[in-house]
């Protein structure tokens, strides 16, 4: 394939500005890059808040959000092995780092002090072609359909990863609140492919027909539920043996703490602007729970959950659109009103 020099992108200027469809030069791979053609990219909620810049970390500017990017590999930084042109890779939100560190060397590379990141510091996959760190980039099977294992690069990742962090046992309950959305649907297929009982906390009957479509035993409606903690202490008869926090609520998360069993794992996923864990002490003490956090997953993670994927066990629930219509995507994910996943196609 010949590599053109100019590209279609969604690029902004400044954090809620405007988001520009327009033509941007095709970036170089340094030497320790390769260069992808990104076919589809699904988009995150961590998109949205990059783009309205409320975490308590700057983004580049101007930036090209997306981290969920699959393609094909067309170019090849000079210090690159183990990649040829051709093979299918995928854009994470790890896109590199310095794999010298404390955290790197124990294979904790997403809590490295320099990580690089997709569509945050680094131009992500919201663009026809993007570079990523050869060491880093996803490895994705010849023959995968590219639109459906987009999701996996970044919600199949962090929702596998953090149900490992639940520490769980087959048999036992986990919630999954936020359980609709893009990690959500992703969550619930993985830990009943894990051998786990789900409980599905989200808003509205349709959610609700939808996360039961995917695996979920019982469905909790946070819009209608008059006593959310009782509804789901009786419906695991004790409560939840771990809690997987998607939602962007912050009182989703406190309500979590709440109903967890005794000796429970809480994991906080879910990045809602500004928020803080509510945890009483006694009650954490006498219940002896652990509240955890749970940041995307290391190249093993990848690995494993693209597995799963590859397997038939998880079945992305994407709706495609054309690339040219992502700020229509931020306003329906805004409003919680995304069942699964919508996916782009850079070529459109
Ligand atoms: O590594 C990480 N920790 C990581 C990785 C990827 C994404 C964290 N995230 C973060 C995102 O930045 C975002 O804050 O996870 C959060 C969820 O991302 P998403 O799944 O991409 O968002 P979504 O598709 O909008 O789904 C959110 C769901 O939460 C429901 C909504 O109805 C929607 O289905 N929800 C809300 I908002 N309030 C709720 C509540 N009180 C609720 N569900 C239950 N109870
Ligand atoms: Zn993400
Ligand atoms: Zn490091």
């Amino acid at each position: 394939m010949s590599i053109p020099k100019t590209q279609k992108a969604i690029i902004f200027e400044t954090n809620g500005g405007p988001l520009q469809y327009k033509d941007i030069p095709v970036p170089t791979p340094k030497a320790n890059e390769i260069l992808i053609n990104v076919k589809y990219s699904g988009v995150c909620h961590t998109d949205l808040h990059a783009w309205k810049g409320d975490w308590p970390l700057d983004t580049k500017l101007p930036l090209v959000g997306g981290h969920e990017g699959a393609g094909v590999v067309v170019a090849l930084g000079e210090n690159v092995k183990g990649w040829e042109i051709g093979d299918l890779a995928g854009i994470k939100w790890l896109n590199g780092s310095c794999m010298s560190c404390e955290y790197c060397q124990k294979a904790n590379e997403s809590n490295c002090a320099s990580a690089d990141l997709s569509g945050y510091t680094h131009d992500g996959s919201f663009q026809q072609f993007a570079t990523a760190d050869a060491i880093q980039a996803a490895r994705i099977p010849k023959g995968t359909d590219l639109a459906q294992v987009s999701p996996i690069l970044c919600a199949g990742i962090t929702v596998y990863k953090a149900l490992k962090t639940a520490n769980l046992s087959a048999g036992e309950w986990v919630a999954i609140s936020g359980a609709g959305g893009g990690l959500g649907s992703l969550a619930v297929q993985y830990a009943t492919a894990m051998g786990y009982r789900v409980l599905a906390i989200d808003g509205g009957d349709e959610k609700g027909a939808f996360v039961k479509s995917l695996g979920a035993e019982v469905f909790v409606d946070f819009t209608k539920s008059k006593d959310i903690v009782k509804d789901i202490v009786a419906a695991t008869n004790g409560g939840p043996h771990g809690v997987i926090n998607v939602s962007v609520s912050e009182a989703a998360v406190s309500q979590s703490v709440q109903y967890v069993r005794s000796c429970g794992t809480v994991v906080l996923v879910g990045l809602p602007a500004g928020a803080k864990v509510i945890a009483p002490v006694f009650d954490s003490v006498v219940k002896s729970i652990s509240i955890k956090g749970s940041y995307v997953g290391n190249r093993a993670d990848t690995a494993e959950a693209i597995d799963f994927f590859s397997r038939g066990l998880i079945k992305c629930p994407i709706k495609i659109v054309g690339l040219s219509e992502l700020a229509s995507i931020y306003e329906l994910m805004e409003q919680g009103k995304i069942l699964g996943r919508y996916v782009v196609d850079t070529s459109k």
